[in-house]
């Protein structure tokens, strides 16, 4: 197989795939970039026109949606288990968990993180803060009832539906919004972040912003 370059910034969406990598052990390049790269690395637009991370690129393949990534590259090594094939049982809840952890776990903190973080103060709308944290909260209550049932989302077993709803749970910790956790969604953040895989990740991101001299903030504290 061709090799896999990564092109991500530190803790952001594309932390996704780097924690799969290091799952399931692949080799990988990965090239870091300031955040956002639309504004600090411009060249990075004719690679991806969206300007987003992450961008994963293998020979022909070119993905730019973190969750769907997780998915490819689960069903691509099976052997490691991170997948859950059609004729499970488990498969339609392991595509909802897989998606709802962008969809709908993702999409209303970067609302919080926008209008309270990232636009200048004049555009800051606390309102909007407000109404998308409580967003946030309540949809997480889906992940507090399923954890009633097993140690893991679906399966229950490790898999990548896992891998897509705990980066929702990091960057709610970026956004001081953990302490807000149900009693067994942080019990489950916390077992989600002793993985070695996971550890490997958070070091490889920072190990290699070091070398690429690209700053080691993470993209959700970064400040205008
Ligand atoms: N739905 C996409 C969203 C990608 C995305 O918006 N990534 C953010 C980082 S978390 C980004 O690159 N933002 C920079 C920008 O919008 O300019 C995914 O899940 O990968």
């Amino acid at each position: 197989m061709p090799m896999i370059h990564l092109y991500h910034c530190v803790s952001a969406r594309s932390f996704r795939p780097l924690w799969m990598l290091e799952e399931l052990q692949l080799p990988y390049s990965l090239h870091m970039l300031p955040f956002p790269p639309r504004l600090k690395a411009r060249s990075f637009l004719e690679l991806n026109p969206l300007g987003t991370v992450p961008l994963l690129v293998q020979g022909d393949v070119r993905m730019t949606e973190s969750a769907a990534i997780c998915q490819y590259l689960a069903a691509a090594h099976p052997d490691a288990g991170l997948d859950v094939r059609p004729v499970d049982p488990a498969y339609g809840a392991y595509l909802n968990w897989l998606h709802l952890g962008e969809a709908t776990l993702t999409f209303p903190q970067t609302l919080v993180l926008r209008y309270g973080r990232f636009e200048p103060r004049e555009r800051q709308q606390p309102q909007v803060v407000e109404d998308y944290r409580r967003w946030f909260l309540a949809r997480l209550r889906a992940v507090e009832s399923a954890l009633a049932r097993s140690e893991y989302l679906c399966a229950e077993r490790f898999t990548a539906a896992d891998v897509s709803v705990g980066y929702a749970l990091l960057l709610a910790e970026h956004l001081g919004l953990s302490p807000e956790f149900g009693e067994r969604t942080l019990l489950y953040w916390h077992r989600l972040q002793q993985r070695p895989g996971y550890q490997r990740a958070m070091a490889a991101q920072i190990e290699a912003a070091e070398e690429q001299d690209v700053p080691t903030t993470p993209a959700p504290d970064t400040r205008p």
